[in-house]
């Protein structure tokens, strides 16, 4: 049996303990000791690990006492707890916290914070390197590569191998009066071949194609002249053409341009009569950081370009680009709309417009010649841009409109891309176009 006068040294917990023992009669004799040992020795463990998690910080200072009992599954417990109950800590202090201890990589949201804000609003404007010389050759051959198979494709096919007769003649004859060169064109570059053919008493046929190309440049040449923005303020830049020939989207090119060599802009969108014109204006005005002034479908044309022009002097903007909407040359009431809008900017600033540029589709052949003749009577422009010479068969009518209007070329566009407007370069523009295959 057990006596508990066995054990008269042990503190008063130990004593009282045996008496409740013995006295329910379940545990009898030296059981007890092991018994308390194992929980004595459970306390302690327990103790250390607190101590431990503690140091850790996954326990709040003054929690250890309490949460001893308990602690076999504190983080259990921990994600039960409603949020205002989650310890002393704020949100706020969580996070000074962290950063105490993180150090630079809690300066994580701020930093997230600094590339939002320095995040331009509209979609980058592409800043390719620049392309090397010969890619830039390469894709304007590609561009020109149909207009080479209507002209010089035909052309080739005729020379090669042949000598120089009455037949032959006759045949450069039918083929340069049918590639889109308008006749005046046609008839001079026929009578430069027959000149220098009987001059030099050329027999090889082949001989021809090196003189129709040094015509052909001769008579490109003049008309280089890029686009040179003056020092009068605001600048007026002016754009016109038939429907869809590309007068937007090359606004959109020009103003990029411009925008990177440092000059704020600001777009007229006097294009009310077609529905979302406007909306497509915008869209390239937030794309370059362009301005715009638009006014409701249907508006007056002249009284968007006269207020686009009154709100650059106001800002001190420094270019306006008047967008119009498309027309054909042959409808009077049309052309005499543009020619109220020319005049109405001048009464804001008598120079303006210091630039009415026609678009021209090199698709549309030697009917894009009859189109720069008549809005030249009508506005008297200053510079022409032939748009879409990537994929035409048609792409001679160059020639033919250079030939015919003193009017320099500021631009082509070879495609849709924002670098696919290139300032006109004769030389470039005729190696391109009598490339041989290979190249
Ligand atoms: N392939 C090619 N497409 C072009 C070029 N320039 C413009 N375009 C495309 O031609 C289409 C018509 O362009 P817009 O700028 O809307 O023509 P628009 O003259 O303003 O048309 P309207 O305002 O309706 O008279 C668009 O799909 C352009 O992307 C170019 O050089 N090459
Ligand atoms: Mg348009």
């Amino acid at each position: 049996m057990y006596d508990p006068t066995h054990w008269p040294t042990v503190g008063p917990l130990f004593q009282a303990l045996n008496k409740v023992m013995a006295r329910s009669g379940v545990i009898h004799g030296p059981v007890t000791i092991p018994l308390v040992a194992v929980l004595a020795l459970l306390f302690v463990w327990i103790l250390i690990r607190l101590i431990r998690r503690r140091r850790a910080g996954e326990v709040a200072p003054g929690e250890v006492a309490a949460a001893a009992p308990e602690a076999i599954e504190p983080e259990a417990e921990e994600e039960e707890l409603p949020e205002e109950e989650r310890g002393e800590l704020t949100d706020e202090e969580i996070e000074a916290e962290l950063a105490g201890e993180l150090g630079e990589e809690a300066a994580e949201p701020e930093e997230a914070e600094l590339v939002e804000v320095a995040a331009p609003v509209a979609p980058p404007i592409e800043e390719a390197p620049p392309e090397p010389k010969l890619s830039l050759f390469a894709r304007l051959r590609r561009g020109l590569s149909k207009t080479a198979g209507g002209l010089v494709g035909r052309i080739d096919n005729l020379v090669r191998g042949r000598r120089v007769d009455r037949d032959l003649m006759a045949e450069l004859e039918e083929i340069l009066f049918t590639a889109d060169l308008g006749p005046a064109a046609a008839e001079k570059l026929l009578t430069a071949v027959q000149d220098r053919v009987r001059e030099e008493k050329i027999e090889e046929a082949e001989r021809i194609r090196a003189i129709l190309k040094d015509e052909i440049r001769a008579i490109l040449k003049p008309h280089e002249a890029a686009l040179q923005v003056s020092a009068d303020r605001p600048y007026v830049i002016m754009v016109v053409g038939v429907n869809g020939v590309g007068k937007t989207t090359t606004i959109g090119k020009i103003a990029s341009k411009l925008a990177k060599e440092g000059h704020s802009v600001i777009f007229g969108a006097a294009d009310t009569f077609r529905a979302a014109a406007d909306e497509q204006l915008t869209i390239w005005a937030e794309r370059v950081g362009a301005d715009i002034v638009r006014q409701k479908s249907g508006a007056d044309p002249s009284a968007v370009a006269y207020d686009a022009v009154q709100a650059a002097v106001n800002r001190g903007v420094d270019i306006v680009i008047i967008d119009t909407a498309g027309r054909l040359h042959t409808k009077h009431n049309l052309m005499e709309e543009l020619k109220k809008v020319k005049r109405v900017m001048g009464k804001v600033r008598p120079s303006a417009p210091h630039e009415i540029l026609l678009v021209l589709d090199a698709n549309t052949g030697q009917n894009a010649i009859a189109q720069a003749q008549s809005f030249h009577e009508a506005l008297g422009l200053t510079g022409l841009i032939l748009t879409k010479l990537d994929g035409t068969a048609k792409g001679g009518c160059i020639v033919g409109i250079c030939d015919e209007l003193a009017t320099p070329i500021r631009f082509i566009g070879i495609g849709e891309k924002l670098d696919d407007l290139r300032p006109f370069n004769a030389d470039d523009f005729v190696e391109a176009l009598f490339a041989d295959e290979g190249d």
